[in-house]
């Protein structure tokens, strides 16, 4: 088994880290400040970061997950509220690609990778239907106005990255509510849209520049060329969204760690105590080894979901590991990072401080560790 880098995932790779270097470095600090990075996603879409998978012939870079994860834990390395916008919107794209009419991809491929629609959204979540998604209540009704015919949205959705900023949104709404989750539509929904309110902007703990708002929708119009996928399909296509994307968290929570423990080993090297070194310390340096094994065993596990997308396998369990495994490895990276820097680590601008805040929300986001326990759990043990 080889889970080397190809020549273009590896030169994907390289860009992805100049673009980080380049670009989301010098924004940092205002970026961590609640500044929504607008000028550096713009840029990501001028160098291809908003449609790894796309193909060319859509304006992407036509990779692979593999290329993708990469793209996403260099980028997350260093600004995690940008990667956090831009990964979501590289899911909404791919979701047009996988399920979208030949109208719909040409519609809405090459703005979403240009950046012109600044980004996509993926709006599932309500107030009462997060880890139990499939009992969203965001009704879709067909009607019928000026002779075209379409659905009528009521309902509201929260927790939704990029919803205030987003060109374009990708809901998830009840045609048949007698049916569960056989009763769930997606539409593609564009910003503007009369009927289209933006709510509450959360103020997070971490992620500060990445925008996190409720949004509502009433007696809003959608033309059933709206319509992403048949009716009824609309929570596969949900899940099909999360397995990619879940595998991803893996990869931005890796890059977070990576960041903490990075920022660590230079801490402890310069860091003296009775005139010692303590990154000299045995008691240090098998802390900062373990840091590396946790992130490194789980790097693994990303690529190997990547990889089975790639061959266009089934990887819902695997994706889950992933994203159990990344998301925990890195918190508990960043927060010996912590307790290693000590009163360093506190300083809030700190690269450890940074992570250590950004890294919570990935054992939650797109399905906390609970729900990946339980994905994992139901293709072990059948009812
Ligand atoms: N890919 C494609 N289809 C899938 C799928 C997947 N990974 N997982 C489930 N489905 C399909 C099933 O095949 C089933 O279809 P049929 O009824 O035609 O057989 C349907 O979806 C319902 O599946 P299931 O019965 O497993 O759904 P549950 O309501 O039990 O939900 C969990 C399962 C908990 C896994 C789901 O609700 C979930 O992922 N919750 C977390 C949501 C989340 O991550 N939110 C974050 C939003 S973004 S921040």
């Amino acid at each position: 088994m080889d889970f080397s880098l190809s020549p273009q995932e590896a030169r994907i790779e390289a860009d992805a880290r100049a673009f980080a270097r380049e670009v989301l470095a010098p924004r940092i600090a205002e970026t961590d400040l609640g500044a929504f990075p607008f000028e550096s996603l713009r840029e990501a879409g001028r160098r291809g970061l908003l449609g790894v998978k796309i193909p060319q012939q859509y304006g992407g870079l036509g990779a692979s997950m593999v290329a993708h994860c990469s793209v996403i834990r260099e980028l997350s390395s260093v600004c995690p509220s940008t990667t956090v916008a831009l990964a979501v919107s590289n899911m909404v794209a791919d979701m047009v690609l996988a399920f979208g009419s030949e109208a719909q991809k040409a519609s809405y491929l090459k703005p979403l990778c240009s950046g012109d629609l600044v980004v996509g959204a993926f709006a599932l979540s309500e107030a009462g239907a997060g880890s139990d998604a499939a009992s969203l209540r965001t009704r879709a009704v067909k009607a019928n106005r000026g002779g075209v015919d379409g659905y009528v949205l009521d309902g509201s959705k929260m927790w939704i990255t990029s919803g205030d900023v987003a060109g374009l949104v990708l809901v998830m709404a009840k045609t048949d509510p007698s049916v569960g989750a056989r009763g769930i539509t997606a539409f593609l929904v564009d910003k503007g849209t009369p009927g289209f309110e933006v709510g509450r902007h959360e103020e997070k703990l971490g992620l500060r520049g990445s925008s996190t708002v409720s949004l509502s929708f009433t007696d809003l119009f959608v033309p059933e060329s709206q319509r992403l996928g048949p009716e009824g399909a609309g929570f596969s296509v949900a899940m099909t969204a999360l397995d990619g994307g879940r595998c991803g968290i893996g990869a931005q929570a890796l890059g977070m760690g990576r960041s903490a423990l990075e920022a660590c080993a230079k801490h402890v090297e310069r860091r003296k105590a009775a005139d010692r070194a303590q990154g000299t310390e045995q008691l240090t340096q098998f802390r900062i080894a373990d840091m590396a094994v946790k992130l490194e065993a789980a790097w693994w596990m990303v690529l190997r979901a990547a990889s089975l997308k790639d061959a266009g396998k089934k990887m819902s369990r695997e994706a889950a590991m992933a994203k159990v495994m990344g998301s925990e490895a890195a918190n508990d990276v960043c927060r010996m990072a912590m307790e290693l820097a000590g009163a360093a680590g506190l300083d809030r601008t700190s690269p450890i401080a940074r992570a250590f805040r950004d890294v919570r929300v990935s054992r939650i986001y797109e399905g906390t560790s609970e729900v990946q326990r339980l994905v994992i759990a139901r293709s072990l043990v059948q009812p």
